[in-house]
């Protein structure tokens, strides 16, 4: 009997590889099997059917303390939506339940759970469901294949417990899980799970669009860049700062964590680290076994690792894929904030400061947002513009000029009562658009360095910069607009300001 298990393990493994097709046959011998005395089977569901809890990212269902199998209905909608991928950076996402990643679904082993899979009318795509939990061919896919405006329904047993990725595999595959469809399933063992303080759901993913990253607007999809494995963007929870600022996932000293931390891919392995923490406990791949103290962990695309490990020092603790361009220049960053008193013998103090984080570590771009509006709409007020600028300024500028303008002597010159500033606000506009090199002599005092362009500002934010930097720290105030940057940039972008 275990050997023929084995073989259902494999046919389902390489037939969700060949997503899509369906092996029907197979699919009813595996149900009939089931009545007999299987790993994980604890006999047919008992009680009432339940609905499954699914919850939104970054939350997880709430742990399961039910003694026996029980029939498990679970309702999950496939929604394709417009959302900010980062700042001002829209994208078409395709999504299970109206999130990336999308919804939590959390069973026994054991369980016989009722899968309906319904594709919203509005949507322009078929989509199926492929979940690695599933003992059967596709995982579910061929069974699940369900056209815009309907619902499909199947059926299986939880046999192995485990956390496990779901995903769509309607071809092109890649496509589908390169826009967002892609989720956790937990099957919980019989015991249930050792009990922690909090639990929260992460999950890494690529994207590719046609745009560089942070290139305003909606941005399509680039089938180039994703079959050259080249993603403008790496996130986790499928948004630029989903998890920091305010939506910082949050913990209190000395409790205990539990991380779900899948990858969608769909291409790239991630190598996940928190950066001030180390594992108390693995489990890698998803699967039974455990590794202690453990820096950084694989996982890969299609994959899961569930990490555990105890908040003793407050601070920012920061969530990457130490493949670390990812994490600094393509987004794959999270912040958990721990917070309680202080741990001077187990760390002396001074937490993660802005230099590290640059503009990963704002509390939030509301007031950048308000601006964009309020420009577009045409009411767009001086005291708008400094506001945004005040924030962008916080991620941009500060990491060399200093938050308070003063810069470094020596090194970076002042922004306050620049002199040089001053006397040409509008030779300040080609600054952050080309950088600039060469001597540059401010309040008396000679710079010859190099300021790199900020070529991820629009125009917009160039203006908002500026104005905040004119009506601070001392200077004579001044208001740049947005059409003053845009005839400068279009003079050409590519030779950085001369100083003198
Ligand atoms: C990576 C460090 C760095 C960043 C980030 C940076 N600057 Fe600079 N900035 C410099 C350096 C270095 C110089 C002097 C260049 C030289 O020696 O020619 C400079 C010079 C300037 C000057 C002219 C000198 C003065 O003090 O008046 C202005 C204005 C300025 N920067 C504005 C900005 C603004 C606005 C931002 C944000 C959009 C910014 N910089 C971001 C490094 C930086
Ligand atoms: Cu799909």
């Amino acid at each position: 009997m275990k050997r023929f298990v084995k073989v259902i393990r494999i046919l389902s493994a390489t037939t969700s590889i060949a997503l899509g097709i369906s092996l029907g046959a197979t699919s009813t011998y595996a149900a009939q099997q089931t009545s007999a005395k299987l790993k994980g089977d604890f006999g047919p569901p008992q009680g009432q059917p339940i609905h499954a809890v699914l919850t939104s990212p970054p939350n997880v269902p709430p742990p399961i303390h039910r003694k026996y199998p029980a029939k498990v209905i679970v309702d999950l909608e496939v929604i394709e939506k417009e959302m900010a991928i980062s700042e001002g950076v829209k994208y078409m996402f395709w999504t299970f339940g109206g999130t990336v990643p999308g919804s939590f679904i959390r069973v026994r082993q054991g369980d016989t759970v009722e899968f309906h899979l319904k594709n919203n009318p509005n949507n322009k795509m078929p989509h199926n469901i492929d979940l690695h939990g599933v003992t059967g061919p596709g995982g579910g896919a061929a069974s699940s294949f369900t056209a815009p405006g309907h619902e499909s329904q199947f059926t299986f047993k939880a046999l192995n417990e485990g956390v496990y990725v779901y995903h769509c595999a309607t071809a092109p595959v890649g496509m589908h899980i390169g826009n967002g469809m892609y989720g956790l399933i937990l099957v919980e063992p019989p015991e249930g799970m050792k009990r922690v303080d909090h639990e929260y759901y992460v999950m890494q993913g690529d994207f590719y669009t046609t745009g560089k990253y942070r290139e305003k607007g909606l941005q399509p999809f680039d089938m180039d860049k994703a079959i050259d494995e080249k993603p403008t963007y790496v996130l986790f929870n499928g948004a630029e700062g989903s998890l920091t600022g305010d939506k910082a996932l949050t913990a209190k000293t000395d409790e205990t964590i539990r991380l779900f931390v899948g990858n969608g891919g769909p291409n790239l392995v991630s190598s996940f680290h928190v950066i001030g923490a180390i594992f108390d406990k693995v489990r890698y791949e998803g699967g039974s076994h455990s590794q202690e103290n453990v820096q950084t962990t694989l996982i890969p695309s299609g994959g899961v690792v569930t990490v555990e490990f105890q908040t003793k020092v407050p601070g920012s603790y920061v969530l990457v894929d130490h493949s670390i361009f990812r994490a600094f220049n393509k987004g794959a960053l999270a912040i958990l904030k721990v917070d309680g008193p202080q741990k001077k013998d187990i760390y002396s103090g001074k937490e993660l400061d802005s230099v590290y984080l640059g503009d990963r570590a704002q509390p939030n771009l509301a007031s950048v947002t308000k601006a964009t509006q309020a420009a577009a709409s045409g009411t767009l007020t001086l005291q708008d513009q400094i506001n945004a600028g005040r924030e962008l300024f916080a991620g941009t500028c500060s990491v060399c000029h200093q938050s308070n303008g003063a810069g470094l002597p020596g090194v970076f010159p002042p922004l306050a009562q620049s002199d040089f500033l001053n006397s040409d606000l509008h030779r300040a506009v080609g600054i952050p658009l080309r950088g600039l090199t060469g001597k540059v002599t401010v309040n008396g005092n000679e710079f010859n360095s190099v300021m790199p362009p900020m070529t991820q500002l629009n125009d917009d934010e160039i203006a908002n910069i500026l104005t905040y930097v004119l009506n601070s720290f001392g200077n004579k105030g001044g208001q740049i607009g947005a059409s003053e940057v845009k005839t400068e940039r279009a003079k050409g972008v590519s030779a950085p300001t001369e100083a003198n």
